[in-house]
């Protein structure tokens, strides 16, 4: 039975080749979506993980489900829509190259192929059929993504956050994604603010927060959000503050040499839950959160492929200085 519940869209990833994307005659294709994302990293981690979603009835959404299956992600919950297509996005990349229309070396853009997408219609509904799941699972994560895909999948989130708890933890990474959100009727902050309040868990990229609720600053936004036990506040890529209750504590992040930055918010958090149901101390947390992020970093797709998790466990340990 799996600990942990993730709920949210997966995305075909196409990764384009270096420079303009006019100019890209191949693409490497790969698996995205936030939420599919911090499954595989949680059963990399040994924590029993189920993900819920809608693919589409196409090859791509029987290549997601693959993926993840392949990873040890009870996929269970995962409703086929034949009435919709699985989501795609084109990951554009720069090559440094000066020419117009090029991006510096190691940026990256995200090009959406995903309204009406099949995840698009996740509703409460969903949950009814994934009771069994929910019912048994420790943690349940999903992120403002979930959120801004559509009015009935606000509404799925809503359900999740005011479902009664027992000792389940519901844990929420803002992920703010203007693109999705211009497209509906409410207002942004106001729903993703609900959603940080009713969760235990939450992780909050400060220049994300910045745009969102008008400040990065940790103690600012612990201010506002006192609610949540754990507060996750990414500062850029220099380090992580981390409040648990009124305790806080601050972790820089490795250095290294960053391929491409997609995907590894969702490392973090993944680490940082996992590190969390294995019953790890508060530093630690952050810990396992930077070491995770570092294999999506070193990579150009979205998924983190981990260490073995004794060296993870070894390097944790030893902790920022030595990690140089
Ligand atoms: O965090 C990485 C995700 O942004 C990526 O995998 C795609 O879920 C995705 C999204 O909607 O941006």
């Amino acid at each position: 039975r799996p600990r942990a519940v993730t709920v949210g869209e997966g995305l075909a990833v196409l990764v384009a080749q270096p420079g303009p994307l006019e100019d890209s005659p191949a693409f490497e294709r790969g698996a995205g979506g936030a939420e599919a994302n911090v499954a595989t990293v949680l059963t990399q981690l040994g924590i029993e993980t189920a993900w819920i979603s809608r693919v589409g009835d196409d090859g791509f959404g029987r290549y997601l489900v693959r993926h993840l299956a392949d990873r040890g992600v009870d996929i269970s919950a995962v409703a086929v829509d034949s009435n919709r297509p699985t989501a795609v996005y084109v990951k554009e990349r720069g090559n440094g190259s000066g020419v117009p229309g090029d991006m510096a070396a190691g940026a990256s853009r995200m090009l959406y192929y995903r309204t009406g997408s099949a995840a698009s219609a996740l509703s409460p509904a969903d949950l009814g059929t994934a009771t069994g799941l929910l019912d048994g699972c420790e943690l349940i994560h999903f992120t403002g993504i979930t959120t801004a895909l559509s009015e009935s999948a606000t509404a799925l989130t809503e359900t999740l956050i005011g479902r009664p708890r027992a000792d389940r933890l519901i844990s929420f990474d803002l992920n703010y994604r203007p693109a999705l959100w211009d497209r509906r009727e409410v207002n942004a902050a106001d729903v993703l603010a609900r959603h940080v309040r009713g969760s235990d868990v939450v992780f909050l990229g400060s220049d994300e927060a910045e745009a969102v609720f008008g400040t990065g600053d940790p103690d600012r936004l612990r201010a506002l959000f006192p609610q949540p036990r754990h507060l996750v506040i990414k500062n850029d890529a220099h380090s992580v503050t981390g409040f648990l209750g009124a305790v806080r504590v601050e972790v820089p992040a490795l250095e290294l040499t960053v391929t491409e930055r997609i995907g590894a918010g969702d490392a973090f958090a993944g680490g940082y839950l996992g590190a969390l149901l294995q019953g790890r101390a508060h530093e630690q947390l952050l810990r396992f959160g930077h070491l995770c992020a570092a294999a999506a970093l070193t990579g150009i797709g979205d998924v983190a492929e981990l260490p073995p998790l004794a060296l993870l466990e070894s390097l944790a340990e030893a902790g920022p200085s030595d990690w140089a």
